[in-house]
């Protein structure tokens, strides 16, 4: 109890500390555009990384800016397009940020919605035949795609290990009802230079990110696709004058061929925050075309009569699998949310 009490005085602490001086940098902010408004004129610039209050800008010639924000703007992230300003000392101020086609967010210790990264068109679910594909996982992070309006790819790495063609293609009959449902699937090796070229040319012009457990192979095939990082990160760090910090915050790479890979420890471990059972329904693509035809309009397809989606699993036509993992969510959902009895 009493740690409690401390540590949530120091929180308030240094939440006050964190104010002044957000409070002090606003007003020196106002005062340094103030002084360069008749010299600068607003640009339009795309948010690289976000490290503390700095934000490294990389303006229309490419050229990289460090920045910090006005104050009003919210959380500014990777991904942000934005309209800033250059100020005397080669330094910049973001104004303004445009409206984002999406956003990507993780719930934060208070249960608040953090941005963690925006305008992604992308999601790049990564799986392996090692370690042992989790279906719940791979559901949840299809349901966030379908609600954040990011088109999901999943993409299988380390192919290389199923030599045996009975191994590999028990494999990829357990994703085959993804491919059905009308997912993108990409079989690769992260180990095999050329084997991701199919995926990198469905990633150009796009903005993705990757995501997947802990060992599928995720630091390999942004080597295998950035084969340049060393070279943006080293850019990237020179532009922030902080080092090499770059990699532990989310930050945004140019694909060779043309399109953005955003990447960071925080983005990859992202889970799905709050979801309403609309949306739940709504997540599992394969579902949308019974919706309403269940006999009850709260029907949860457990066990009530007339269930179109049990219907559909009986005859073949929704994946058994995939019903359990919405079952799953629905609990989460329901644990969160009660569904008013009547
Ligand atoms: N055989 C094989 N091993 C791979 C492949 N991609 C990654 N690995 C190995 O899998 C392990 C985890 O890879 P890593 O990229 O660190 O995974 P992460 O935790 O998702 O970032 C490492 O030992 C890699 O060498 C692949 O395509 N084939
Ligand atoms: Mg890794
Ligand atoms: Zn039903």
């Amino acid at each position: 109890m009493a740690r409690r009490q401390l540590s949530q005085r120091q929180i308030e602490r240094i939440k006050a500390i964190q104010e002044r001086r957000r409070t002090h940098l606003a007003a020196r902010l106002e005062r340094a555009l103030a002084a360069c408004e008749a010299e600068s004129l607003p640009e339009e610039g795309l948010v690289m990384v976000r490290y503390g209050p700095s934000l490294i800008v990389e303006d229309g010639q490419g050229q990289l800016y460090r920045c910090l924000a006005r104050q009003n703007l919210g959380e500014v992230v990777c991904g942000d397009r934005v309209v800033w300003q250059p100020l005397r000392d080669g330094q910049g101020v973001v104004t303004a940020v445009l409206p984002r086609t999406t956003v990507l967010s993780r719930l934060d210790a208070d249960g608040q919605e953090k941005p963690l990264a925006a305008n992604l068109s992308r999601l790049l679910i990564l799986i392996a035949p090692e370690p042992e594909p989790s279906q719940l996982l791979i559901d949840q992070y299809l349901l966030a795609a379908e609600c954040s309006g990011i088109t999901p790819l999943l993409i299988a790495n380390k192919m290389d290990l199923l030599t045996d063609p009975s191994q590999r293609a028990a494999f990829q009959d357990r994703l085959a009802p993804y491919a059905a449902i009308g997912y993108r699937l990409f079989w690769v090796s992260a180990h095999h230079p050329d084997s991701p070229d199919p995926l990198s040319q469905a990633l150009i012009d796009q903005t993705s990110v990757l995501v997947g457990q802990s060992g599928v192979g995720k630091s390999s095939l942004v080597k295998a696709l950035l084969p340049d990082q060393e070279i943006q990160i080293g850019r990237l760090s020179e532009a922030t004058g902080l080092g090499r910090h770059t990699t532990s915050a989310a930050t945004c790479y140019r694909l060779p061929q043309g399109g953005l890979l955003i990447d960071s420890p925080g983005v990859r471990r992202f889970r799905l925050g709050a979801i309403d059972r609309q949306a739940l329904e709504w997540g599992f693509r394969e579902f949308r075309d019974y919706a309403g035809l269940c006999r009850f309009n709260n029907c949860r397809h457990l066990d009530e009569p007339g269930c179109a989606i049990r219907q559909a699993v009986a005859e073949g036509r929704i994946n058994a699998a995939r019903l359990a993992s919405f079952h799953r969510l629905l609990e989460d959902c329901e644990r969160r949310a009660p569904p008013a009895s009547t």
